[in-house]
Parts: structure tokens; sequence; C-alpha cells
């Protein structure tokens, strides 16, 4: 399997972020990028190749303008009033506030469209950002030209990201960029597969209203973890995307048992949806040892959640997303994409 992977998420580096009543360290770190592709050439998964590059229109086709326009000039906008560091947000749009106001200064705007406090914008995030959406294009372009399946290291991550809002560590929807760029070259129908121990409430977001990209994940329930308040069950889809949204919360502790039933669920509605190719939202903050996690997923499983994902039969994108626990996190996802392989030749 190719792997699609740039130097460039290195020009993203989070000072840190809030969490828990203290600033600390950031979690989503460069050395998760290097210590996956030191594995990937340590078991030779495959050629690892550098992303093309692509128009802003294969971003703008999933995300608004204005955020667009906001995550490319707010560090500049920050800057330009003498403060120091990265820009956060101070207060956000919850509470009744107008989200339709899209404009302002550059802390109206960091209220409007980031939801946390855990997901700075530097002077180079833009640039990172853009390369990592960069990779899973092209992981998508390789899989209509006849790659059966291709691993995107995207850093930094995307799942968060919607249409108009930015967080969880993720500015510009990977996934989702790569779903559309398939749908764009003729592919009718695409799921997303999300396997990260947190919601993708950013490609739920972009993808609600419409029938011709499922969305399926496996994550833990938003009454107890991130990103909170989305991801319940009872979001189904609506208007035309009525069917093609499902949400899998599991509870505080799960383990292998309870989460492998989750997926064999996730993959029978796949199925049912009978599309032509598949993205995966490749997560491993399942993991029992994950600095940020309530699974309790061990590194043998993740040969199996390739496994699993094989059956489907079917081109296949990984677009990586979480995994914090940094020392086995190069095994863990190379794994599951080890796992695919041997479960994808057996099935030819
Ligand atoms: C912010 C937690 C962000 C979760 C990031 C993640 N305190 N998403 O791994 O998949
Ligand atoms: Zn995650």
């Amino acid at each position: 399997m190719r792997t699609i992977y740039s130097d460039r998420h290195r020009l993203h580096v989070s000072p840190g972020e809030f969490g828990f009543g203290a600033v600390v360290p950031a979690f989503e770190k460069p050395e998760r990028a290097d210590i996956i592709l030191a594995r990937i050439r340590e078991v030779s998964l495959g050629d690892v190749l550098s992303p093309d590059e692509f128009p802003l229109e294969c971003v703008s086709a999933v995300h608004a303008p204005f955020l667009i326009d906001f995550l490319q000039g707010a560090h500049a906008e920050w800057s330009a009033l003498n403060r120091s560091g990265a820009a956060y947000p101070i207060t956000w749009a919850g509470g009744g506030l107008r989200r339709d106001r899209t404009g302002g200064s550059v802390d109206t705007k960091l209220a409007r469209y980031c939801i946390d406090a855990a997901t700075p914008i530097t002077a180079t995030t833009w640039q990172a950002a853009l390369g990592s959406a960069n990779c899973a294009l092209t992981a998508a372009a390789r899989i209509v030209k006849g790659d059966p399946a291709v691993f995107a290291l995207c850093r930094p991550p995307g799942h968060h990201a919607g249409i108009d809002h930015y967080g969880g560590y993720c500015f510009l929807n990977n996934a989702a960029i790569a779903a559309q760029y398939l749908r764009d070259r003729g592919i009718q129908k695409v799921a997303i597969v999300d396997v990260d121990y947190h919601h993708g409430n950013g490609t739920q977001h972009i993808f609600y209203k419409r029938g011709d990209v499922f969305f399926v994940s496996i994550h833990a329930d938003p009454d107890f973890d991130y990103p909170f308040l989305l991801g319940y069950g009872d979001e189904k889809g609506a208007g035309p995307g009525e069917g093609a949204n499902l949400n899998l919360p599991l509870p505080d502790g799960a383990g292998w048992d309870r989460w492998a039933e989750a997926l064999q669920e996730a993959l029978a509605a796949v199925r049912r949806f009978a599309p032509e190719a598949v993205i995966v939202s490749l997560g491993v903050d399942t993991y029992r040892n994950d600095p940020i996690c309530r699974f309790k997923l061990d590194t043998e499983h993740y040969p199996r959640i390739g496994e699993q994902l094989a059956t489907l039969g079917l081109p296949t994108v990984f677009v990586m997303e979480g995994g914090y626990a940094v020392a086995e996190l190069g095994v863990n996802v190379v794994n599951v994409l080890q796992g695919f392989e041997a479960a994808a030749r057996t099935r030819q």
C-alpha cells in the first residue's frame, strides 16, 4: 500500500492546549507523523510519495469560503494587534450568540469559527493544513487511477472541521475533502467510516443533508467525551441525507468486544448503502494507553480492524486522524494497514 506524506506537517506546532483546568503541552505534535512514517519504512509497507498540489476549489467544495479566508489570514490579523504566540479564542459562539455573523475582529471570528481551546493557529498553520489536505487528495486521486488502497498520512488531522468551523486539532477536513474529490470524479456513492475515538462531528456536519456520502462513526459517547453535544445515536441525517448518517456511541471503558460489535454494525450499514469507494478516518486513540482516551483496545486488535474493513472489498483511502500514545502509535496505525492488506490479498 502506498503512503502519501509531506514534511509540511512540521509547519504546524501547537504551543499548548487548555484542558481540565490547565494549559498542557499539545498531544497533537510532529513526532506523531515521524513515528508512523518510521514504522511504514521499517515494515516496507510500500512506496512513500509526496503529495501533488490541488486547486483551492477542492477545499472550498466542502468548507465555506469565509472559513478558508479566515484560516489563511488569522495569524496575520492576530500579529497586527501586536500579539505574540498563536491565535486562540477567548469566547465561543454558544449560549444563543449569533452564528450568522462571520466577520469582525480576529477575536470575533475566533469565537465564531473555533470550537475549543486546543487548536491554535500559528503563522504557518495554514501551510501545514493545506499540505495535509493535499495528502488526502493525492490518495483519493490514486484511487481514481486504480490503486486498491492508499494511506494518507495526514497531519494535522481533519474530522472535527465542519463546513464553517474548526477545532479538535483539525483545520481542514481531509477525509471530507477526499470524499468530495471522489464524488467529483464520477464515483457516485462514497462511505466514510470513522474509527477514531472521537466523534467526527465535522464530517457529519458536512454531509448531514446529503444522500451521496454515507457517514458512520464509532466513538466515545458525547455525554462524556469530546466533542460533546454531537455524535448521539438519534442523529440520522436530514432531507436527502436522511438515513445516511449513523452514530455508534460507546460507553466509558469500552473494550474490544464491544467495539468490534459496533464495527460489524457499521460495516453492515455500509454494505446496505452500497458505495463504490470507502474513506476510513483512521484514528487509533481508542488504544488502552492513549493519554486522552477511555477505551481499552490493544495493539493486537488493530490488524483485526483492518481485516474487517477489507471485507467490504472496495477501493479504500485511509486518512490519518488521532492517536497520541506516541511510542506505540506507529505500530498501531500500521497494524490496521497490514491487517487490511493481508485480508485483501486472500480475497483476490
Ligand atoms: C481536545 C480534544 C481533541 C480531540 C482530538 C482528537 N481537548 N480527535 O483526537 O479525533
Ligand atoms: Zn480522536
